[in-house]
């Protein structure tokens, strides 16, 4: 191998931005080492394919066993593989589950964090090694203007954010204090076909491919008034490396601009697939019946005829459960990226319809195998996201 290959350390390898972020660091020539969490059953779905048999020679994908709230391991793995960049994006990502752990969060969101940044000063590789933090549109919180910039003054609405907010401060102080290479790139929300089936965008479009192919007849929701601004993590990720190939770290707020109610997420995902929706009602009462059905839109999408289209109860409902009201909610972001246009040239690739087609796309593939299966008289098992 030769002695150009950069080497970089990415934590949260497992997940959506993780196996992005592998898989281009891979194509430019990267040598990446990551770090994946212990865990009952495989959890490394997302980067298989980037998977090499660690007997080979000329390994491009080297995985660690480790966890941010351990300090001698982050420590230890960062010395056996130093990097010339470290990208932290591991986690525990989900706001509203925050506020059931919010001490694991802030071990690892905060302090995992400082754990980073103090083991590259300890081990002496300051001048060597650069650093990726991954913050988040989240740190926003309660609106204080918009569109939101690198200017915008913070104030997060969960324990998530809060921890977030630490893991910022403490990037931003390292660099001053010890002149490192540390930036943030506080990036607002971006989704794929590899975005967890709990984040609200996935949900959807699963829930609306299998409601297409008859697996399911009804999604449960929560606040379908929140605004997001939602871009291709394909794009984000992008973003991230162009942020550690700069002369000076900086910080740097990544989106698309654009903002998008949940509400219409669901009625432009639904009409990915030909299912129109009728919403009713107000608040809890709330529900959306299927309507119709467009025929070559349903047909295009799925292979099936509007004939086929059969629900269980007769129709599809949309039904808002408070359980996904969140003790403290974030209403509205929307980014000004002008920042990282300006002295990133970064431009997403991807609008909201071109994001929503991938998703879509992907998920009735995904479910098109359960139909199979269930055809062919299997049983098919559905669990609550
Ligand atoms: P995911 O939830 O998909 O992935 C999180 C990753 O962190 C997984 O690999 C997970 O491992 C790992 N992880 C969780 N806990 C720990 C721990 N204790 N020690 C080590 N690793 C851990 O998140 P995304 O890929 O979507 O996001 C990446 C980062 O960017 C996160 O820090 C997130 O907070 C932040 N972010 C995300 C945005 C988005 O819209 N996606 C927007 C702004 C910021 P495992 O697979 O084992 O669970
Ligand atoms: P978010 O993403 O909290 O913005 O954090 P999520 O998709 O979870 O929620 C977006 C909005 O949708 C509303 N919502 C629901 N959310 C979920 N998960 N499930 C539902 O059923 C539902 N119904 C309505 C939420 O209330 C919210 O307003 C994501 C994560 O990736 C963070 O790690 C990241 O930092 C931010 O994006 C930017």
């Amino acid at each position: 191998m030769s002695k150009q290959n950069k080497v970089a350390l990415i934590t949260g390898i497992t997940g959506q931005d993780g196996a992005y972020l592998a898989e281009l660091l891979i194509k430019k020539g990267y040598i990446v080492h990551g770090i994946k969490r212990r865990a009952s059953q495989f959890n490394t779905d997302r980067i298989d394919h980037l998977y090499q048999d660690p007997h080979e020679k000329d390994q491009r994908l080297i995985l660690h066993y480790g966890d941010l709230s351990d300090s001698l391991n982050i420590t230890r793995i960062i010395q056996e593989s130093q990097p010339d960049e470290i990208y932290n994006l591991g986690a525990m990502s989900h706001v509203q589950v925050s506020f059931d752990s919010p001490e694991y969060t802030a071990n690892v969101d905060a302090l995992g964090v400082l754990r980073v940044l103090e083991a590259v000063r300890l081990l002496g590789m300051t001048e060597k090694t650069k650093i990726y933090q991954a913050s988040t549109s989240e740190l926003y919180g309660l609106v204080q203007e918009v569109p939101q910039s690198e200017t915008t003054p913070f104030y997060p609405r969960s324990p998530y954010a809060a921890a977030k907010l630490y893991g910022y401060w403490i990037t931003v102080n390292y660099r001053e204090a010890y002149d490192m290479y540390a930036c943030n790139g506080i990036l607002f929300n971006h989704e794929s076909p590899l975005r967890g089936e709990t984040f609200v965008t996935r949900k959807i479009t699963r829930a609306a491919a299998k409601i297409a192919l008859g697996l399911q007849d009804k999604m449960y929701i929560g606040n379908m008034d929140a605004k997001r601004d939602w871009g291709h993590a394909k794009d984000y990720v992008e973003a991230m490396w162009l942020m550690l190939q700069q002369d000076k770290a900086e910080d740097f707020v990544i989106a698309t601009g654009v903002t998008t109610k949940v509400r219409d997420f669901i009625i432009a995902a639904f009409n990915e697939v030909g299912i129109k929706l009728r919403f009713e009602g107000e608040g809890v009462e709330e529900i959306g019946i299927i309507d119709s059905v467009d025929e070559a839109k349903y047909k295009a999408a799925t292979n099936l005829s509007a004939s086929d289209f059969q629900l269980s109860a007769g129709e599809a409902v949309i039904e808002v459960d408070p359980r996904y009201f969140r003790p403290t909610e974030v209403d509205l972001l929307i980014g000004d990226p002008t920042k990282a246009q300006e002295k990133l040239g970064w431009k997403p690739k991807y609008d909201l319809q071109g994001l929503l087609e991938d998703m879509m796309k992907e998920d009735v593939k995904l479910f098109q195998k359960d139909l199979d299966l269930k055809e062919a008289g299997h049983k098919v098992l559905t669990q609550a996201e």
